[in-house]
């Protein structure tokens, strides 16, 4: 049993019974010209979370926990898609559009896998998803289901759009959720730390909130 020094209180964990789930580290949020650009991003905010969330995979990997990583993407056909997603707002590239890391959020294109230093390992379990969270049109509840998983690791960008949202997910679901801070970013800065807050706030009534040191030490 790993304990973790978290907040509101300390986080409990087996690492054969946990998944660390990495939400979204694709080139479309992090790297110039994606979609997180595209929308009028600041991406240098979410430059900190590469090698912090490659920390988090290792020390997980480490442990034993199993880690997942998610993609936000569409099909090619953007049956998957919403018109209400695609035309919201004023990007300068839409889903599906051609840009600079190929069609903007598409399956299989560059801008939509993982950044260089987070690539999926052997073993790992990679989610496609069309929606901001992780569970709905995935296998996601299957693939923890039939490993028994029963508690929840996080990381990943951003932190108040999908991290949150599919943290929200996660602890209607039943599971025992943290996330560790430096391992997550947003583009607004108030942003993250207002998620972070309303996530331990009321006795963790999402989740626990940790540092990577802490998580760090628990664990080593
Ligand atoms: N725009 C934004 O902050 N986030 C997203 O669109 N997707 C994720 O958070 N992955």
């Amino acid at each position: 049993m790993i304990t973790v020094l978290a907040q509101p209180w300390s986080f409990s964990f087996e690492p054969g019974t946990s998944a660390l789930v990495m939400i979204d580290m694709q080139r479309d949020f992090i790297e110039p010209g994606g979609f997180g650009e595209t929308l009028g991003n600041d991406i240098s905010q979410l430059a900190p979370v590469v090698p912090a969330a490659a920390e988090l995979i290792a020390l997980c990997r480490k442990l034993g926990v199993l880690i997942v990583h998610t993609q936000e993407c569409h099909k090619a056909d953007l049956s998957d898609c919403p018109p209400a997603k695609r035309l919201r707002g004023e990007p300068s590239l839409r889903i599906g559009d051609e840009g600079s890391m190929g069609r903007v959020l598409i399956h299989g294109e560059p801008g939509a896998g993982f950044v260089p230093a987070l690539l999926p390992q052997s073993g790992d379990v990679v989610i496609a998803k069309p929606g901001k969270g992780a569970f709905y049109a995935t296998p996601l509840t299957q693939e923890l289901k039939s490993r028994g998983i029963t508690h929840l690791i996080f990381g990943g960008v951003t932190t108040e759009v999908c991290v949150q949202t599919t943290m929200r997910e996660a602890n209607d679901r039943g599971y025992e959720c943290l996330i560790v801070e430096e391992a997550t970013g947003s583009y607004f800065p108030e942003f993250k730390a207002s998620a972070l807050a309303m996530i331990r706030a009321q006795g963790a009534i999402i989740g626990w909130t940790a540092t990577l040191a802490d998580f760090k030490a628990a664990g080593t």
